[in-house]
């Protein structure tokens, strides 16, 4: 056998240098999954995390400045289970009974998600899969096998996940709140006996395309080791050659170190290295029963996030929260089919693309509107890109490119002559309307290129949202 000489070392100049596998870089449109034992009391105050309910029930901590109700939680569960009845208690419901991984990995390819994100583990340390390190939790079972589910959730979906074109990958926190060993500062026992075997155990069991760790900013990444486990997870694992990782490895790696970067309800973010927007449908990750309808994006809004992340270069996690009872609530499987029915029309201006010179497209006036701190919203992009404040601009076009070709995606249906700026056109250049077959007239004007549009049947209209004009 030919030994092959470890090509990483554990430095971040080294690891760095390892290029994001492509296939990532391609994929554009991801699910995130939130979902655990939080799943169960599902509530927080609106704006509010859900997945941090233990957090905010046990801590003592309040929610931020700005919140009318910083015992919100504690009040809540008082009200609804009374002072005695703890978070370890609410494991006992997470039976996960409506659980249906094959029809879950059904909607994700529906829906035009090119991978997944599921949490293996969040920071209140319950494992959705049978790790023998979470075992128990204060005298309760702390994994989905020796809990009530009594199934291994994350196997289950990795099996259906799998079959499809879909790729798997996992969320984990390094850290968490109420391990005793991490509780009692025993930072190394805790690495070495627990968050490290469970990281390696995720891998070599499971095979995942994505490692995506989180609550690292808690320690250094020395103390997390994680240039060793990556030094080991590109060198060596069973998955070394396909896997991406994200940025978060420890305290002030984000955005500086490690995989493709992350950023989390941000807007008009662009880095020269591949990186990925993480974000709800709502305010919140985990699922929010407090929530109502005007909280959710609309598809319309979602469409335009997307779009907007990818014409800067990045991908969409777009994340979905179950239920305690196994269960994807019907609004967020309608918004992922209707960014699906899109995606069938237009994915070719979305996956495989680059960011092309100009991003944008302005119609006129400031060039420099940004959402007012807070505003982080889908609504707010929607705002920005074509109900602008009075005397803003708007953003008329978003601009994708692959190769040669550069695709113009508008988030109105233009109609007679409209004016792509910017575009040079060569002899052979042709110009169409993704999902209408015929060809579009235009001519070489100085700014760029004028395209006629005609006026569509309604049968025409080739979807519902963005349209997408192919240069090529
Ligand atoms: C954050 C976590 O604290 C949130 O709960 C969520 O998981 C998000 C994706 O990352 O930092």
């Amino acid at each position: 056998p030919i030994t092959i000489k470890a090509q990483y070392k554990p430095t971040w100049e080294s690891l760095d240098s390892r290029p994001v596998p492509a296939w990532f870089e391609n994929a554009k449109f991801g699910i995130f999954i939130h979902w655990g034992v939080y799943s169960v009391p599902a509530w927080a105050p609106k704006g509010v995390y859900s997945e941090w309910y233990q957090y905010w029930l046990q801590s003592g901590k309040v929610f931020g400045n700005n919140n009318p109700s910083p015992t919100a939680v504690v009040d809540h569960h008082n009200k609804v289970y009374g002072k005695d009845f703890s978070y370890y208690q609410f494991a006992d419901y997470f039976k996960a009974e409506d659980y249906d991984p094959e029809a879950w990995a059904k909607l994700f390819e529906k829906s035009g998600a090119k991978y997944i994100v599921l949490t293996s583990k969040h920071h209140d340390g319950f494992a959705l899969w049978p790790s023998k390190e979470a075992t128990k939790a204060f005298g309760r079972p702390w994994n989905a096998v020796d809990g009530a589910a009594k199934r291994d959730l994350l196997g289950d979906l990795t099996t259906a996940v799998k079959k499809t074109s879909v790729k798997m990958g996992f969320y984990y926190s390094l850290y968490e709140w109420y391990n005793p060993l991490y509780r009692d500062k025993k930072y190394k026992e805790y690495v070495n006996e627990h968050m490290l075997p469970q990281l390696r155990d995720l891998v070599n069991r499971y095979e995942p395309d994505i490692i995506w760790p989180d609550g690292e900013w808690d320690q250094s990444d020395t103390l997390w080791q994680s240039r060793e486990f990556l030094t080991w997870l590109f060198n060596e694992s069973p998955v070394k050659d396909k896997v991406a990782v994200n940025d978060r490895w420890g305290k002030g790696i984000r955005k500086n170190h490690g995989g493709y970067y992350t950023t989390e309800y941000e807007v008009g973010a662009t880095f020269s290295r591949p990186w990925e927007e993480c974000r709800g449908m709502g305010f919140s990750f985990g699922y929010n029963r407090n929530e109502d309808i005007e909280d959710y994006n609309s598809t319309q809004s979602l469409i335009y996030l997307l779009t907007d992340i990818v014409s800067s270069g990045g991908n969409l996690l777009l994340d979905i929260g179950p239920d305690g009872h196994g269960k994807i609530p019907p609004i967020m499987q309608e918004r992922l089919l209707e960014i699906g029915e899109w995606l069938k029309v237009n994915g070719e201006a979305i996956y495989n693309t680059r960011s092309w010179k100009n991003k944008v497209q302005w119609s006129a006036g400031r060039r420099d509107w940004k959402p007012p701190h807070g505003m982080v919203s889908g609504e707010a992009m929607l705002k920005q890109t074509v109900q602008p404040e009075p005397g803003y601009a708007a953003k008329e076009i978003f601009f994708t490119a692959n190769g040669s070709t550069v695709y113009a995606i508008a988030p109105r249906l233009p109609e007679g002559r409209f004016l792509i700026r910017d575009v040079n056109p060569s002899a052979g250049t042709t110009v169409q309307l993704l999902g209408l077959p015929r060809k579009l007239a235009f001519k070489k004007v100085k700014e760029g290129i004028e395209v006629t549009v005609p006026k569509l049947s309604v049968q025409e209209v080739p979807c519902r949202h963005a349209f997408a004009f192919k240069i090529t």
